[in-house]
């Protein structure tokens, strides 16, 4: 048995997961969720039956991780992908800033969602523009969330800039597009991806080939 379990679906936060098992050189078994007829195995580790979730196969018995940012760090720890001890400041700060008040500002947006008049002081994030150029401030300084070492904290706040560029919901800003540059660039996110793609590929075919037998 592989000493991980990962349950993902090729479009979704999954591919977080993947990029930060690559990273990890973890050696794991995955299991593709069918939306429409979730596994056993996902809705018993998971009650809301999302993915990404991850399950350790520890000696002492099975360890669930769920939520993208934990399996990140739980990957990462006892690794060289957890911070030092000057780094944990800014590996914890801003990965916490990027599952928290970051998605929260992104998703806001991208449903249409507007914090009202007068009501920013009670909103983790502020207002959309502020969080992003909080983030923005930081990558303009750092070459990475941590400084000049890439982290484990770069595959979660990576991956919310590298998704919000390719989706158009984070603008341009030449900090974020140096910085998805630099990520794009690694061994782990290129053979996560791969992954992803292909298994993309190949729904989108039989998507396609089921359509054209039903037309025949
Ligand atoms: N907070 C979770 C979010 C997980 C999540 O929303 N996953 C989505 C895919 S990106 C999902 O499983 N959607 C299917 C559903 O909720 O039915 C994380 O960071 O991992």
């Amino acid at each position: 048995m592989a000493d991980y379990t990962f349950y993902t679906h090729p479009m979704s936060r999954g591919q977080i997961a993947r990029w930060a098992l690559h990273e990890a050189g973890a050696d794991y078994e995955q299991v593709l969720v069918d939306w429409a007829a979730r596994p056993a195995g996902l809705l018993a580790a998971n009650p809301l039956g999302k993915v990404p979730v991850v399950v350790h196969h520890a000696p002492e018995g099975p360890r669930v991780i769920s939520e993208c940012a934990a399996i990140c760090a739980y990957l990462a720890d006892g690794t060289d992908l957890a911070p030092t001890d000057t780094e944990r400041a800014d590996y914890h700060r801003w990965m916490f800033f990027a599952a928290g008040p970051l998605e929260q500002a992104i998703v806001a947006r991208s449903m249409g969602w507007e914090v009202p008049e007068g009501r920013q002081a009670m909103v983790g994030f502020g207002s959309y523009d502020r969080a992003v150029a909080a983030l923005e401030g930081h990558l303009a300084d750092h070459a990475y969330v941590c400084g000049d070492r890439f982290t484990m904290a770069d595959v979660y706040v990576g991956a919310q800039v590298d998704w919000g560029l390719s989706f158009k919901s984070l603008p341009e800003r030449p900090a974020f597009v140096a910085y998805a540059e630099r990520l794009r660039a690694r061994a782990g996110y290129g053979a996560a991806k791969a992954i992803d793609g292909a298994l993309i590929a190949e729904a989108q075919q039989r998507q396609q080939q089921a359509q054209a037998a039903q037309q025949q």
